[in-house]
């Protein structure tokens, strides 16, 4: 179902002219969450739903607590604080408008819209390089402690062969499942960036590593871009992705080739 909120009003403080952190101006927001709600409907139960006054509040408060150049960094926070608050919302679009915005010209409105939407992702870690349980158990820590993410389940952790001809020692393997909101992109940079912290360096690709952290699945999406392939490609050959995969979703069928895991 889907709950809208419709011209909320907040006068703030935000804009990246100096005067405009001074003298608060008016800002709109318009939202719209995707929640499933029908057993609320039934029963008639507003406990059982995504409480849209609850929904209102938080905005006020997130637009209100600091100034903001961009309306880009609000509608962005506004979106991300629902989502972490409302966990029923499966996505969420916020607009936010600023009719008076210190423009030299006539107009009606300016605005951004900003969309999240929480999808399933499953990982693939490896580690062929000192303590490699450890490594990944520290990998799996960062993941969760990632605002956005939340880890749901970890597979067990597998020896297995190197493969590809380039790294010469035994890896430790996993796959994790996790919940996100934020973009596929904005997810790997995240997991760049832990990979870095736990001594990963870049030599030889398929080199032996401290830890990779690889999405296999996003969601139901298909991406083919430089530096991002979802699913990731290649990874139905390697039963070091598949047999931990197996264990968390053995009916996930992949969006590229409509094969379910448990046939790979
Ligand atoms: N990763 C590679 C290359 N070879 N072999 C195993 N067994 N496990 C891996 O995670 C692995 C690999 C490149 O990412
Ligand atoms: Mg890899
Ligand atoms: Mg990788």
């Amino acid at each position: 179902m889907k709950i809208e909120i419709n011209g909320l009003e907040v006068i703030a403080a935000h804009g990246v002219r100096p005067e405009e952190k001074v003298t608060p101006q008016p800002f709109l927001f318009d939202i719209s969450l995707e929640a499933d709600c029908e057993e609320a409907a039934l029963v008639d139960d507003v406990n059982k739903t995504v409480n849209y006054s609850a929904v209102c509040e938080k905005v006020l408060k997130v637009a209100t607590a600091k100034s903001y150049n961009l309306i880009e960094a609000l509608a962005r926070e506004c979106a991300f604080s629902i989502m972490e608050s409302f966990p029923a919302v499966t996505s969420a679009t916020v607009k936010v408008s600023k009719p008076k915005a210190p423009v030299k010209a006539v107009f009606s409105n300016i605005s951004v819209t900003y969309f999240a939407e929480r999808n399933t992702v499953y990982l693939s870690l490896g580690s062929s390089v000192g303590d490699r349980e450890r490594t990944i158990k520290s990998a799996v820590q960062k993941l969760s402690a990632l605002r956005g993410v939340k880890v749901l389940r970890t597979s067990s952790m597998i020896k297995t062969r190197p493969e590809g001809g380039v790294a010469k020692n035994e890896f430790v393997n996993c796959a994790v499942e996790i919940s996100t909101f934020l973009t596929p992109r904005a997810l790997l940079e995240k997991i760049h960036n832990i990979e870095n912290h736990l001594g990963r360096v870049r030599s030889q690709r398929w080199a032996d590593r401290t830890i990779d952290i690889d999405i296999i699945f996003f969601g139901d999406k298909v991406i083919s871009e430089d530096g991002l392939g979802i699913p990731h490609p290649r990874y139905m050959e390697r039963s070091f992705v598949t047999q931990p995969l197996k264990e968390l979703c053995p009916e996930k069928v992949c969006p590229l080739t409509d094969i379910a895991v448990k046939d790979m």
